[in-house]
């Protein structure tokens, strides 16, 4: 059983369409404490964090907006993650858009550092997330994290990352949008990348087991990061960001009983959640289902047996 501990972090600023700071009190309202406790785990809720001195920092490619902002979540929400983790606690953080991952992954990583142990990341998202401040063209930071992860260059104006994630260690899942400049940047990085082509071929079950295989054997830790916008926007509407053709109810949540079997799962985030854009609660309601099954919710509970 785990010791969940929900953070909640009402970020807006690494994207353009406002809502997203409504994420965590979408969560809460859609029932997630009471879910998780169902399932017989501990919860506590540290409730939603919040950020005070902005820094003056800057960057020289004029797109990027909301970098003090950004660079302050990510300082406030590492050392948030890194107790959580400190505590024996299972973090899950309720975004809040994807800008989001720079600092809980920095806490992670930190908090791996320390122990001795290698980190794995596991990015369920339409998009790859790897451009950098100086390569964004949008101006969003929320492109950004899984560079920052990787240690590409360009984030002068964060901390440094603790310990870079080796390309190796990272699982792009879901993905179906990628941007010139992140496309040459992923050519030159061995991440596996397992877009929708991929999963349509060979289905979502190979390549995750292969995925977490390599994570077991590793003694790692593993951070999940759920992108709202791994769904199919038809079943997920709630997010500014819809790509069609993403993953279905089940795949999505075969994923989460997949990883739920496997005990690997170490630090877990819900971002891109648009509660203003949401139909009557659907989407937020799906995202709890999700955690559910990741926590150990069943279609049909059966006697224990490995999938692994
Ligand atoms: B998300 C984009 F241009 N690549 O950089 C960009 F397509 O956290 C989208 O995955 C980024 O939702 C999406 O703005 C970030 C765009
Ligand atoms: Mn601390
Ligand atoms: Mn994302
Ligand atoms: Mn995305």
């Amino acid at each position: 059983m785990s010791n969940a501990i929900l953070i909640g972090a009402p970020i807006d600023s690494g994207q353009r369409y406002p809502g997203c700071l409504m994420g965590p009190s979408a969560y809460r309202v859609a029932g997630i404490a009471q879910a998780i406790r169902d399932l017989g785990h501990g919860l506590q809720d540290w409730g939603d964090v919040t950020i005070t001195d902005l820094k003056p920092v800057t960057t020289p490619n004029p797109a990027v907006h909301s970098l003090p902002e950004t660079v302050a979540w990510t300082e406030t929400l590492a050392d948030r993650v890194d107790d959580a983790l400190s505590q024996d606690g299972l973090p899950i953080v309720m975004g809040g858009d994807h800008s989001l991952a720079l600092g809980t992954v920095a806490g992670a990583a930190a908090f791996a550092k320390r122990q001795g142990r290698p980190l794995f990341l596991l990015w369920l998202d339409a998009h790859s997330d790897f451009h950098t401040p100086l390569t964004t063209t949008s101006g969003n930071l929320h492109g950004t994290p899984v560079a920052y992860i990787a240690g590409r260059d360009g984030f002068d104006a964060f901390p440094p990352f603790p310990e870079p994630i080796p390309p190796q260690n990272i699982c792009l899942f879901g993905i179906r949008s990628v941007d010139p400049a992140e496309h040459a940047a992923l050519l030159t990085h061995d991440i596996a990348i397992h877009d929708m082509r991929v999963l349509d071929e060979r289905g979502i079950v190979a390549p995750l087991r292969e995925f977490l295989t390599r994570v077991r054997a590793a003694g790692g830790m593993l951070h999940v990061s759920l992108d709202v916008d791994f769904l199919d926007p038809s079943i997920a509407p709630a997010v500014g960001t819809t790509v069609p053709g993403g993953t279905t109810f089940r795949e999505a949540h075969l994923v989460m009983e997949l990883l739920h079997e496997s005990d690997l799962v170490t630090s877990l985030d819900l971002v891109e959640l648009n509660p203003f854009l949401d139909e009557r609660g659907r989407t937020a309601r799906l995202m709890v289902d999700l955690v559910a099954s990741l926590m150990g919710r069943k279609v049909f509970d059966r006697p224990t047996r490995s999938h692994m």
